[in-house]
């Protein structure tokens, strides 16, 4: 109870915020969104992981809350950073199965790109793997069905781990996969990891979908993502997450 309490007044009070990590595109360099990542600021423990404190969050029901911050922190950066003419294509902000299983979500979500002037298109949607591969809840299927249709775009997040069908990834209108880290370490080194990319890239061609790879590590991992046709890179080779106004620099810099 005491600990739901603190969350709760973290939350509301901005000490749980959001990071930002750049993802860029492999051809021409240039940013192709930003992924938005929680962080706790806790007064006297410093700086706490996500691992740490999401299975808090669920634990005291919360997800919903995190969820309505990362969107609104996501939301007014990407105004931000329009207003001062830097060009960022999108947000992507991640999404859990507590979040989609309320009936309420693509209107809840609308409702708040319409309150920021933003089209559907600047927000993407990331759903674990997992979630999409065990959506037998109904309301779920409707919601990542409705969040498309509103246009947003929807990432399969951690690729390659979650067993999903490619019946739903078809019926969810998923648009870019992104490739989970453990198979991107040592993609260069390792001929079994390349095999393995190489084969996760081509069922994303042939299915017409996007591709981005997490946790780029080394300029050796980059080259070889960028050899084999992935299309888009994020990792602590390219930029770690970042506070939102030293994001701001970053961008800028980038340019
Ligand atoms: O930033 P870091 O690597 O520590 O994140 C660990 C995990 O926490 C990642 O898998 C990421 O997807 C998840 N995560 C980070 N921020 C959020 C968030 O705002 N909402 C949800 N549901 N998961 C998040
Ligand atoms: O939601 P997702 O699973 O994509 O979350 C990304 C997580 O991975 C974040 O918690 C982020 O801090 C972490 N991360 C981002 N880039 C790297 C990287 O290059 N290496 C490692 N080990 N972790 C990373
Ligand atoms: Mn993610
Ligand atoms: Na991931």
């Amino acid at each position: 109870e005491a600990l739901r309490e603190e969350l709760e007044a973290a939350l509301d009070e901005g000490h749980i915020r959001a990071h930002f990590q750049p993802q860029i595109s492999t051809d021409t360099g240039a940013i192709t969104g930003l992924e938005a990542l929680a962080r706790w600021y806790h007064p006297e423990r410093g700086l706490i992981p996500p691992g740490e404190f999401l299975p808090m969050i669920e634990d005291a029901g919360l997800c919903e809350r995190l969820g309505e911050v990362m969107l609104f922190n996501a939301l007014t950066a990407l105004s931000r950073w329009d207003k001062a003419g830097l060009g960022v294509p999108m947000v992507a902000v991640n999404f859990s199965a507590a979040e989609l299983r309320n009936p309420k979500l693509a209107e809840k979500l609308k409702w708040e790109l319409d309150r920021f002037g933003l089209a559907p298109a600047r927000l993407c949607v990331e759903i674990l793997e997992h979630v999409v591969a065990d959506a037998d809840n109904d309301v779920i299927v409707s919601n990542i069905a409705a969040l498309s249709r509103l246009g947003c775009g929807i990432d399969l997040d951690d690729f390659g781990t979650g067993h999903a069908s490619i019946t739903s990834i078809r019926r969810f209108a998923v648009r870019r996969i992104k490739i989970d880290r453990s198979f991107v370490t040592k993609v260069d080194e390792d001929r079994e990891q390349q095999q393995m990319v190489a084969a996760i890239l081509s069922m994303a061609e042939r299915l017409g979908l996007a591709s981005l790879a997490e946790g780029v590590e080394t300029p050796g991992e980059h080259a070889m993502l960028s050899q084999l046709g992935c299309g888009d890179v994020q990792g602590f080779g390219i930029a770690r997450p970042m506070p939102v106004d030293e994001t701001m620099d970053w961008i800028e810099r980038h340019r």
